[in-house]
């Protein structure tokens, strides 16, 4: 069959990111049908770009991947759902195509968005074998149903893998073809020189809001060390291409792996600087120092809170003296550190989240970004932090007073403004690292 896949996201703070998603849907399609992509990242007009797509491809599935809900200003789906509903709308309007929704933002709220986009069909969670089957069944004729469930998809019947059973074979991540990078649009390299690599998916822990481990399920399911690095040192020859951001919910877990992934790297030279996201739960002198030699700059940690209290309601794996000890192990290995911290959770109070900045006064890391918490999930119930008024009037008057503090939803530290600079300087790799950088070197030089 002809398959357009549409990536609809066109959001560009804190940097375009390359869609890893609906790449990697394509690879997995392309081997059975004729497929393209349409990236709206950089479109001035969408709409006008998905009709010359369709004019010249004829396809009979669209795909349109919808990676967020929201943007970085964290003030709601509405402007977004919109913006998707009527994408989907001027694709109706010129092509007698299936439509099939997908990707990460889709994955929160599927059986909602299925109907108020008016599409065909849905795949919820990862997509490359479910979108392929969905494919092949209407190839074959057949009547798929409305939403289909990738294979660790939480809201699957069983929440397990059901077409290999990893333990006796390789990864079942391994045996999938690679992201369909031939059609990277090229300038997301340019803006920032990143790419993004995944080592692994799934997260075994069970954090009270997140909804990470429902995207890619609660079994952790590692790709190979060697194919990892080998993917890295490939991406390392491209030109522009300058960073990797490993997209993985949490690096450093299970350690072993992520120790293994540094090993493959280091042993081949260390091919590209790179960061990602960790978690105070699992670092220590080995990995860090590992780490650090296979090219890491820095990392975001999902620290979350500064109270005990908060961590034990939130059923965070950790301590406050893990986040202690990990903003160390940062320092003395020379990788630059961003904690993010999630206020307004379950009701917590302006008073009670104050602690919390206290807190972060104490551990001064080089970043700390905070967020007011969201519940985007149609699973549990959508909401917004029942004191957020109160906690980003709080932040509003806090954060700009401390030099590396950032808050995306007020814009402090954050913005096109951080965009342009980046743009003008042409500075490589994620914008947060040359702010920390700064930080770092200030603090040094002051003491
Ligand atoms: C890494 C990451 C980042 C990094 C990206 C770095 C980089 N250079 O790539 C950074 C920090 C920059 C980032 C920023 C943002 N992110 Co982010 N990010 C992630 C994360 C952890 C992984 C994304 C990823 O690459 N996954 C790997 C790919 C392979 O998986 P995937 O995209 O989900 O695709 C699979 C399926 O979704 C599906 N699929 C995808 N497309 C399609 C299309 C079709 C047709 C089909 C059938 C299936 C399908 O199949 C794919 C393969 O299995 C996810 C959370 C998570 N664990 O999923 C959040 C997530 C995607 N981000 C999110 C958000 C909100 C943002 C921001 C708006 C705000 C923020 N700062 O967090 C910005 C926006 C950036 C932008 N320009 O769009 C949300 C989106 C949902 C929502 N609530 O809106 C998520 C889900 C996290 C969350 N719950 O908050 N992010
Ligand atoms: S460790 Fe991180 S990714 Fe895993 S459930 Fe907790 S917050 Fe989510």
């Amino acid at each position: 069959m002809r398959v357009l896949l549409v990536s609809a996201n066109r959001e560009q703070l804190p940097s375009p990111v390359v869609p890893l998603g609906v790449l990697s849907v394509a690879a997995a399609v392309r081997a059975r049908h004729e497929v393209r992509v349409v990236d709206l990242c950089f479109e001035d007009e969408p709409h006008a770009a998905v009709h010359a797509a369709i004019d010249d491809f004829d396809p009979e599935v669209i795909g349109v991947g919808l990676r967020n809900l929201h943007s970085n200003a964290y003030d709601g789906c509405e402007m977004l759902l919109a913006t998707y509903g009527a994408l989907v709308a001027a694709i109706r309007a010129k092509s007698r195509a299936v439509i099939v929704l997908g990707g990460a933002g889709f994955s929160l709220q599927p059986t909602r968005l299925v109907e108020l986009l008016g599409a065909d069909h849905g795949v919820v969670g990862e997509g490359e074998r479910a979108f392929a089957r969905l494919v092949d069944a209407l190839a074959a004729g057949e009547t798929p149903p409305r939403l289909l469930h990738g294979e660790a998809s939480l809201a699957s019947p069983t929440g397990e893998i059901r077409l290999l059973r990893t333990s006796q074979i390789r990864s079942d991540l391994d045996l999938l073809a690679a992201p369909a990078r031939d059609l990277v649009d090229p300038r997301y390299y340019a803006f920032d020189g990143t790419d993004n690599v995944q080592t692994k998916r799934g997260c075994a822990f069970s954090c009270a809001y997140c909804d990470y481990p429902d995207l890619e399920g609660r079994k952790v399911r590692v790709r190979s060390p060697a194919a990892i690095a080998d993917e890295v040192a490939g991406r390392a020859k491209i030109p522009g291409i300058t960073h990797a951001f490993f997209v993985d919910s949490v690096f450093n877990v299970p350690p072993g792996h992520a120790l293994a992934v540094c090993e493959e790297l280091i042993a081949r030279g260390s091919p590209l600087p790179w960061v990602c996201y960790g978690s105070p739960v699992a670092f220590d002198d080995k990995l860090v120092a590992a780490m650090a030699r296979a090219g890491c700059q820095g990392v975001e940690i999902g620290s979350d809170s500064g109270t005990e209290t908060m961590l034990k309601r939130l059923r965070k794996p950790f301590t406050l003296a893990d986040v202690v000890r990990t903003r160390e192990l940062f320092v003395e290995h020379g990788i630059l550190d961003a904690h993010t911290f999630v206020l307004g959770a379950m009701d917590e109070t302006v008073e009670e989240a104050r602690e919390t900045l206290a807190f972060v006064d104490r551990l001064d890391p080089d970043i700390a970004v905070f967020i007011v918490f969201m519940e985007d999930r149609e699973s549990h119930t959508i909401s917004r932090a029942k004191h957020r008024a109160a906690l980003l009037a709080m932040l509003a008057e806090e954060a700009p007073k401390r030099p590396g503090w950032v808050v995306p939803e007020l814009g402090v530290r954050f913005g096109a403004k951080l965009t342009k600079l980046v743009l003008r300087q042409k500075l490589r790799g994620p914008s947060w690292l040359h702010l920390a950088r700064r930080r770092r070197a200030s603090v040094v030089a002051a003491e």
